[in-house]
């Protein structure tokens, strides 16, 4: 048997995003949706083994897409944990270096980038993830979309930083005013951690 996922450690408490995301939220977004992607991800890579052992391609397409749900759910989620940084932590601190010039360079400002960005994940129609991502072929930074738990890679961009909008991110504490916590998400967005993931990226 192949390599099993874990849930990786947050790496904050789950009340340390409040007030911008309660620790309620935090806690069943982590404890309970990330670890049933990661437990369902583990149980069809078993059946994929199983099926593939038997030769039995039929069942190895068939489980597919519970393999691009709950892997897309894993690695969506373990880049936004560390996308994220409690205030007076890093969070909300803004970009520095080569990415805030990248930014500025190919959305004019930081505000113009959020404007945008905020108003394409607003759109998301039902259950995704908005991203700015890396296009490595035009060495340029892009916006970009992706509905249900479909994850960047699937668009050939490098994912630097995602703002989840499944109902379950933002619910219980924002209803259904889904532009009010895409616009309070800024206030504890990791900046470093963004900042590292493009280095790595342009390497
Ligand atoms: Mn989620």
């Amino acid at each position: 048997m192949g390599h099993k996922y874990t849930l990786p450690d947050l790496p904050y408490d789950v009340d340390a995003l409040e007030p911008v995301i309660s620790g309620e939220i935090m806690s069943l977004h982590y404890h309970k949706h990330h670890n049933a992607y990661v437990t369902n991800l583990n149980k069809a890579l078993e059946q994929y083994a199983d099926a593939e052992a038997k030769n039995d391609i039929a069942q190895m397409i068939a489980l597919q897409s519970a393999i691009k749900f709950n892997g897309g759910g894993h690695v969506n989620h373990s880049i936004f944990w560390t996308n994220l940084a409690p205030k007076g932590k890093g969070g909300g601190e803004g970009p520095s270096g080569n990415l805030a010039t990248e930014i500025d360079k190919e959305f004019g400002s930081l505000d113009a980038f959020i404007e945008k960005f905020n108003a394409k994940t607003v759109a998301i129609q039902g259950s995704g993830w908005g991203w700015l991502g890396y296009n490595k072929g035009a060495k340029r930074l892009e916006i970009a979309t992706c509905g249900n738990q479909d994850p960047l890679s699937t668009t050939g961009l490098i994912p630097l930083l995602g703002v989840d909008v499944w109902e379950h991110a933002y619910y219980l504490q924002y209803r259904n005013v889904r532009p009010d916590y895409v616009k309070a998400i800024w206030e504890i967005i990791n900046w470093k951690n963004v900042e590292e993931r493009f280095s790595k990226a342009q390497a």
